[in-house]
């Protein structure tokens, strides 16, 4: 009999790629959205009808506790979480709502109806913040530098916590930054593809960027979605860091993705203060090494790749929207 798998943040940028993954190894995936006066099904779209998608918020304990009872899930994947770390400076409070207490109201619900179901926890390298050592693995400390790292702090010990107080087969998948065409349009590397893209069809004149030092630990989504499966398939529970092992500043995106249609990345970009933190995470460079010796794991697209797939994503989808290059050039295989 195959496998039920229930991910919530299944409309985000790692459930479109999960549920591609879960449904190629034959499982029943069941999506569970959020209630919305226009619903942000795009990134699923073509998965529509191999999916049971069904309503539930992570703010709502009762629609936890009656979605696992219905389903009764094998496997349960929580990816949902406001997500974006400059929103959870002006939003602390619903940060700690969804991102962090979602996490214990999901982990509750699955305590009382469903404790033989394997947890997966969305866990995520803001959690080291100011950095106490580097690289960073499973045992460095955490100094979060945002209310969504404060979040996913808490988040991380009660999957810890359910793990060691009631045996629940729980793990926290302490990822770094994972990117892709499907990125949302405010994190920084999609950010800068998509204005490269519209730069090229004289949509826009100019990118303008918050600190361009960061460094990040930057991979590929539809790896990192491999890792967050394998672990609920390892023997023990545990949790694991999944990052690339190599950093790479926010100035070194940019060049390879203007590089990439042939322009100067000098000549387009600027600096806003708008776009600066109130409290930055300098650098983070993650240690995979647990990931790849118990589960196999290990990413297959390199930094340049990911660059060079992000912009050609954007800037085919502006071609075949009817808009024209008006300076720089077409990466070869970009359609149009
Ligand atoms: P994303 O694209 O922002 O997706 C977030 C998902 O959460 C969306 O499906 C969103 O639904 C859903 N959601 C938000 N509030 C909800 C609520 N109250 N109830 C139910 N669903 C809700 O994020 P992502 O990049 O795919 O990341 C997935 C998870 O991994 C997140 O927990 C993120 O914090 C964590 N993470 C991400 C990275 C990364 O680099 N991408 C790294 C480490 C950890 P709507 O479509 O309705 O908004
Ligand atoms: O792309 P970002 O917004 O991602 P950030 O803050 O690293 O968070 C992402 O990765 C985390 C894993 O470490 C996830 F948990 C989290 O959910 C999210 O997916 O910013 C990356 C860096 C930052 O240092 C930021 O200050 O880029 C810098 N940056 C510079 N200019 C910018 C900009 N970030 C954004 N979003 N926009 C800018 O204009």
């Amino acid at each position: 009999m195959s496998k039920t798998a229930f991910i919530t943040g299944i409309t985000g940028q790692d459930g479109s790629y999960l549920a591609e993954h879960l449904l190629e190894q034959g499982y029943r995936v069941v999506g569970m959205v959020r209630r919305a006066s226009t619903p942000s099904l795009e990134r699923i779209e073509h998965l529509r009808d191999r999916l049971d998608l069904v309503e539930g918020d992570l703010l709502d304990t009762s629609s936890l506790v009656r979605l696992l009872g219905e389903h009764e899930p094998d496997e349960v994947y929580n990816l949902a979480a406001q997500s974006f770390v400059k929103t959870s400076f002006h939003e602390p409070l619903n940060t700690g709502q969804v991102t962090g207490l979602g996490a214990a109201r999901l982990l509750e619900a699955l305590r009382l109806v469903r404790p033989g179901a394997r947890f997966y926890q969305a866990s995520s390298s803001e959690m080291f913040g100011k950095v106490r050592e580097t690289p960073q693995r499973e045992t460095t400390p955490f100094h979060p530098r945002s209310p969504y790292g404060v979040a996913k702090v808490y988040a991380h010990w009660m999957t810890v916590n359910y793990r060691e107080a009631y045996g629940i087969f729980a793990c926290s998948g302490i990822l770094f930054n994972h990117e892709s065409p499907r990125r949302g349009l405010e994190f920084v590397t999609r950010k800068i593809s998509n204005t490269v893209a519209r730069i090229v069809c004289g949509l826009e004149d100019r990118l303008l960027l918050g600190n361009l030092e960061a460094r990040r630990d930057w991979g590929f989504a539809g790896d990192y979605v491999r890792a967050m499966h394998a672990m609920l398939q390892a023997e023990e529970p545990d949790d694991y860091v999944v990052a690339t092992g190599e950093t790479h500043a926010v100035r070194e995106f940019c060049e390879l993705a203007f590089d990439r249609v042939g322009l100067d990345w000098q000549e387009f970009t600027g600096v806003d203060e708008r776009y600066y933190r109130p409290a930055e995470v300098d650098l983070l460079l993650g240690d995979p090494t647990r990931a790849r010796e118990r589960l196999g794991w290990k990413p297959r697209l390199s930094f340049p790749e990911l660059v060079g797939m992000m912009v050609d994503a954007d800037l085919d989808a502006l071609l075949r929207a009817g808009h024209h290059a008006v300076r720089g050039r077409i990466p070869a295989g970009v359609q149009g």
